[in-house]
């Protein structure tokens, strides 16, 4: 079943793509605001997952949506789809060329903390990079196999992070980074935590870490980086969340871990 999973989402993931890249082209602009001012969506974001929605109905009807924009719709057969039409709403919108539709399929309760992540795939149009995953089946960038990063210590890791649309918590967040910088190689801040996920997988990044993500930020890009040989999950044996997600080689994520809880994280 997964690999007919992962075929249909990688065929999705792609036509979307396509679409998004193309809203690009023409031209894109702020459709609404949600949390506050900065915490934009597009009329490409809606389209865009209006496109998946319907790709996924046409094939498996039975199966539910949990979706960015439209939320959670019904599903009777157990498997639910968890949508983020472009991962990178911000970095989309200004034009940057550093987006992804994020495409995940999970078996159970649409809750992190409970689903079993079964196939994964987050695509980048921009530049064609296609993340793949399926659960026991390794991790992929396009047709090549892709592992994490061999362990470093942290004076020699790069970090990947994120920051939250909310001004309080981004003040926070900004005191965490600056008692990192002085310890890590670097931080990197990508703008979408599906493709932060991606390139830990990738090695691209040695450990990612973000606090405030919505469920379908991270639903195919877990599984991506749990097969390319990471470890990803929230504090200490939690689940990942919307509290904390961290995804790195094992022996980076636990010194990280220490050194954040250490900054108050
Ligand atoms: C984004 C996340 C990213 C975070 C951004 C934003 P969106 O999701 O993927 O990791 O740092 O603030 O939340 O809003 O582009 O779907």
């Amino acid at each position: 079943m997964t690999t007919e999973l992962l075929d249909l989402a990688r065929s999705i993931a792609l036509e979307a793509g396509e679409l998004a890249a193309a809203r690009r082209r023409e031209g894109v602009e702020v459709a609404a605001t949600k949390s506050n001012i900065v915490d934009v969506v597009t009329a490409a974001d809606r389209e865009v997952e209006e496109l998946v929605r319907t790709r996924i109905a046409e094939a498996r009807p039975y199966d539910g949506i949990l979706g960015e924009e439209g939320g959670v719709s019904g599903g009777s057969s157990g498997v639910t789809w968890v949508v983020d039409p472009i991962d990178g709403t911000v970095n989309y919108l200004y034009g940057i060329p550093h987006y992804a539709v994020s495409i995940a399929v999970v078996e159970g309760e649409p809750d992190p903390a409970t689903w079993t992540a079964l196939a994964g795939a987050v695509f980048n149009p921009a530049n064609g990079e296609l993340f793949t995953a399926s659960r026991g089946g390794g991790a992929r960038l396009g047709d090549r196999a892709i592992r994490v990063a061999d362990p470093t210590p942290l004076e020699q890791a790069l970090v990947g992070t994120g920051f939250a649309y909310d001004a309080g918590v981004r003040r926070e967040q900004g005191a965490v980074a600056a008692g990192l910088l002085p310890i890590v190689r670097d931080i990197r801040r990508g703008g979408t935590a599906a493709l932060d996920l991606a390139y830990v997988a990738a090695g691209r990044l040695n450990v990612y870490f973000e606090r405030t993500l919505n469920p379908w930020d991270h639903a195919a890009g877990a599984l991506i980086a749990q097969e390319a040989g990471a470890v990803v999950k929230g504090r200490g044996d939690a689940h990942p969340s919307s509290e904390f997600i961290i995804a790195g080689h094992p022996e980076v994520v636990e010194p990280l871990e220490e050194l954040l809880a250490s900054l108050g994280v």
